[in-house]
């Protein structure tokens, strides 16, 4: 614990675990200190703790697993940066921004399987940036309650395990929004996101099996002018055409 007034302090590759309350906990006033690569596990309120006007501090690196909540900042912290953390297992949130933590940055971390959410910022928190984070597998990925957070920078925004829209351009961005849960109302205009589908491979298996339904169309017309194949079954060919069709396409996606 580090509380009034202690700054500039670098903490580094601790293992904190069991702890009744907080792993790492700053309080009241603590500034620009360095928590980096420690494990901080099973501790019953938190993983790593903000409390009261803590600001710039860098939290990066660091394994953050199995406690109550993994990283919690609240009361007036600003500008402080969580980058790069793997933040899993938690009980309940993955990180929580609560009561006027305003200006902080959340980027590179991985955060999952959380029982409740994935990252929690509550009403009274603004200008909060989180952008090119991996947030997946959470009971609910996110929720903002809070006025003005980001979701994505101008570049990137997120990776969301429940996203399911579409990348028709392939450039690696979903081209439409997530929406973030919340009465914010917030949205990852940036979300990251590979469909699993190249748009040219795509159209070219349309044109295949235009190609194909037609030349088996005239095909079948043609051995039935020649009464090679008979009125009663010609469904049955067609049929046997289109399911070939499917399989083909079905083999090839
Ligand atoms: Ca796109
Ligand atoms: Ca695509």
């Amino acid at each position: 614990m580090l509380s009034d007034g202690c700054n500039y302090n670098t903490i580094l590759r601790n293992n904190v675990s069991n702890n009744g309350q907080h792993g790492i906990l700053l309080y009241n006033d603590c500034h620009n200190n360095l928590l980096l690569r420690n494990n901080i596990s099973v501790n019953d309120f938190c993983g790593i703790n903000l409390i009261k006007d803590c600001n710039y501090n860098s939290i990066s690196e660091n394994n953050i697993s199995e406690n109550d909540n993994g990283i919690m900042i609240f009361d007036g912290c600003l500008e402080n940066a969580f980058l790069g953390n793997r933040v899993e297992n938690n009980n309940n949130s993955g990180i929580e921004v609560n009561h006027f933590c305003n200006y902080n940055n959340f980027s590179r971390n991985i955060i999952q399987n959380s029982g409740e959410y994935g990252i929690n910022i509550t009403s009274n928190c603004s200008y909060n940036l989180v952008y090119n984070n991996s947030i997946r597998r959470n009971l609910k990925n996110a929720i903002d309650d809070g006025i003005n957070n980001h979701w994505n920078s101008s570049l990137i925004g997120n990776y969301w395990s429940n996203y399911l829209g579409i990348d028709w351009d392939d450039n690696g961005i979903g081209d439409t929004p997530f929406e973030i849960w919340g009465s914010a109302e917030s949205k990852d205009f940036l979300p990251i996101w590979d469909d699993g589908y190249k748009t040219p491979l795509f159209i070219c298996l349309i044109i295949i099996s235009l190609i194909t339904l037609g030349v088996g169309g005239i095909t079948i017309f043609v051995l039935f002018k020649k009464r090679i194949i008979k009125d009663e079954e010609i469904t049955y060919v067609g049929i046997l055409l289109i399911i070939l069709i499917l399989f083909f396409l079905m083999s090839i996606i």
